[in-house]
């Protein structure tokens, strides 16, 4: 009787402490002009855009009802930074934790958040959230350690801004006709989906300014005029305050800082968001990276504009240091080594890849394959040959060798986690050797997106103390579509025994398709775990000595030749009809030519110039 008693009262005490915050987040298509250049549809929440910051305090539960009232895409919400530790089922990748949200399904997204900082939520539907399905979520602390260091808090979401949507993008992202995988270049930068954004402040006030950069591709220079910041949180980790003059955020992440605005100051101060043109293929005439807001001292003064910078010499997170001062993980169980290059496969698009694989979603959502194969679901072969996962045993120090064998700055964002950076090279370091590690750090920065340098390394630490499913990919977007992502699968065995999925999100799966296996490995194989047969593919490799310049010339050719049909089929059609009608054939002639010819590579046309 006793025990029982004394549960109850338990039951009762937590949930008189726990707040449970309730909302109801209806997705929708709105049409905005944030840049005042274009208008277009976006993705908004209960119509509104700029979507409003969640907050939410450390230990609240959050009910979060998501109905899907977009008509034409599927979607979902990732709640990027926080652990959902015990709810890995609610972190929201579709193909990895749940089935994709349909237009006109729901979902409920129900965790509590144990963690203080700032993050962010958005969806993680390939693809889709630069179409503005994105807004910060910051996470209040009754005990923040720098409480008293501050009057007020601001949060600043930046981000770059496409004009044409993520569907077309992607198109001709993924296309023959882009072999070199040239990434579509933002039309715009934004500061809280909006630009000369006026914030008001008081002279002699310090501010506590939360930013997100909430990018689908480029890093971000954040600079306040003639303003130092103090650096006090990286991805929800406090750190030790460190002067910064410049900060540099790559897309996921985040930083806090203390500003103090001079007890003196009359002039408004302006403060620039600039994209780092480096990632950009081509730089566009009338491209203006740049984006300006103001803190405003006295309305009655004008904003100036700001003053340019000659060199962007931001802080180094690598030497940052973590408030707690939890010293570098010292005996390794497990490395993964994880080598990124980017690469043609034989439909002639770019695709990335870490160890030669590159990501192509599994047909069973990952952790439903973790549920439904018993001891199996230790082996990583039931998770499929195209989803690069690792299976982890609970409590080991993991650390992840990433080597970047590319020409390009890379995010790269683990979810469930933050880790430790324990080692990260300059531009053009080549691979890690453990020689390289001379120079461990005592107490490393921590956070959950890092940038990795062009042709350079970063080795990663964490424990797995937070058994789930959880991915680890690069943050830029138009990587993610293209394969750059790998999963890791952490205590499967307990996750079997802990966890329970709501039965809604299986519910969910079988009214988007009944046909959709919920149960089984990559496949959809119940009966035998180890046959894969039938698992989602990427396209074949290119055949040997096709390289991406001799996809160009071949795709010039037959361009060329198409505009011949064309030319032809127009003249052909001129006497007996209007040439509206010769286009259109001409059109539909690109597209039967097209595929047989992109069928057979190996017919002749294509070999290297
Ligand atoms: C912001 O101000 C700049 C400079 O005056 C202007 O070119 C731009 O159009 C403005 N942006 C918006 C969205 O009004
Ligand atoms: C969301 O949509 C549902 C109908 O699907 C409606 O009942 C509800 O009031 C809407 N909520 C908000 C906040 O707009
Ligand atoms: C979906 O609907 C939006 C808003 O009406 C539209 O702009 C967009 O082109 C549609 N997308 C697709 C893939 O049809
Ligand atoms: C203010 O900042 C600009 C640009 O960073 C710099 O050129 C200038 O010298 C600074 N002015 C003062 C008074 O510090
Ligand atoms: C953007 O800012 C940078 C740094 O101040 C400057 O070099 C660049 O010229 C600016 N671009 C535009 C279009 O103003
Ligand atoms: C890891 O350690 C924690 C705390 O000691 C324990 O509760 C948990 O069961 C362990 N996990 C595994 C998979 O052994
Ligand atoms: C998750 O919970 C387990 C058990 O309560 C705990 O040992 C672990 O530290 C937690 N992990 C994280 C990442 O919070
Ligand atoms: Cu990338």
């Amino acid at each position: 009787m006793l025990p029982v008693l004394l549960s109850f009262l338990l039951l009762i005490y937590g949930a008189a402490c726990t707040k449970v915050t309730r909302l109801e987040y209806n997705i929708t298509w709105v049409n905005r002009n944030p840049d005042g250049l274009h208008d277009r549809p976006v993705m908004g929440i209960n119509g509104q855009w700029p979507i409003p910051a969640l907050h939410a305090t450390k230990g609240e539960q959050v009910v979060i009802t998501v109905r899907n009232h977009l008509g034409n895409e599927t979607t979902s919400l990732h709640w990027h930074g926080l652990y959902m530790n015990g709810t890995t089922y609610m972190d929201g990748p579709p193909g990895v934790t749940q089935c994709e949200i349909s237009p006109g399904e729901s979902l409920i997204y129900n965790f509590k958040i144990n963690q203080p900082g700032t993050y962010w939520f958005h969806s993680h539907t390939k693809g889709q959230y630069p179409d503005g399905l994105r807004a910060p979520l910051i996470v209040h602390d009754l005990d923040n350690p720098f409480q008293n260091d501050f009057d007020e808090e601001i949060v600043l979401s930046f981000s770059d801004w496409y004009h044409d949507l993520m569907k077309p993008l992607l198109a001709s992202f993924i296309s023959v006709t882009n072999p070199t995988g040239a990434e579509p270049v933002p039309n715009s930068a934004l500061i809280n989906d909006a630009q000369n954004v006026t914030i008001a402040v008081l002279p002699g006030r310090t501010y506590l300014i939360r930013m997100v950069n909430m990018a689908a591709f480029a890093g971000m220079y954040v600079w306040f005029q003639n303003c130092s910041m103090k650096v006090v949180e990286v991805d929800g980790i406090y750190t030790e305050p460190a002067e910064a003059s410049l900060l540099y955020l790559t897309a996921g992440q985040r930083y806090s800082v203390l500003l103090s605005v001079n007890s003196d100051s009359v002039t408004n101060i302006p403060f620039v968001a600039s994209m780092d043109e480096e990632l950009f293929d081509t730089i566009p005439d009338d491209l203006n990276s740049n984006v300006t807001g103001w803190l405003v001292v006295d309305s009655t003064q004008g904003l100036p504009p700001p003053l340019k910078l000659d060199l962007f010499t931001p802080v180094d997170d690598y030497s940052l240091r973590p408030l707690d001062g939890l010293a570098a993980l010292d005996t390794v169980d497990r490395t993964i080594t994880l080598d990124l290059k980017m690469d043609n496969l034989g439909d002639g698009a770019n695709y990335a890849f870490f160890n030669d694989m590159t990501y192509v979603p599994p047909k069973v959502p990952t952790l439903y394959t973790v549920m439904s194969s018993g001891q199996h679901a230790s082996d990583p072969i039931v998770y499929g040959s195209h989803t690069n996962s690792f299976v982890l045993n609970g409590n080991e120090t993991v650390e992840i060798v990433l080597n970047n064998n590319d020409d390009g700055k890379h995010p790269f964002h683990l979810h469930g986690h933050a880790f430790q950076v324990v080692a990260r090279s300059d531009d053009d370091a080549g691979s890690y050797s453990v020689n390289s590690a001379a120079h461990l750090p005592l107490v490393p920065m921590r956070r959950d997106t890092v940038l990795v340098r062009p042709n350079g390394y970063a080795v990663l630490r964490f424990r797995s103390d937070n058994p789930g499913v959880w991915l680890f990919h690069c943050h830029i977007e138009w990587h993610v579509a293209s394969g750059l992502t790998a999963t890791f699968i952490e205590a499967p065995l307990q996750l079997q025994e802990t966890t329970t999925i709501p039965p809604n999100h299986y519910a969910l799966c079988e009214r988007n398709d009944p046909s959709t296996p919920t149960s089984g490995n990559a496949a959809g194989n119940v009966a035998d775990l180890l046959n894969l047969q039938g698992e989602p593919a990427p396209p074949a490799p290119l055949p040997a000595g096709f390289t991406p310049r001799g996809i160009v010339a071949f795709v010039v050719s037959v361009l060329n030749g198409l505009a011949m049909v064309a030319i032809i089929a127009w003249y052909g059609m001129l006497p007996i009809s209007a040439t509206d009608s010769g286009a259109k054939n001409a059109d539909a002639s690109r597209e039967d030519e097209s595929q047989p010819l992109l069928g057979t590579p190996e017919s002749g046309i294509a070999t290297e110039q």
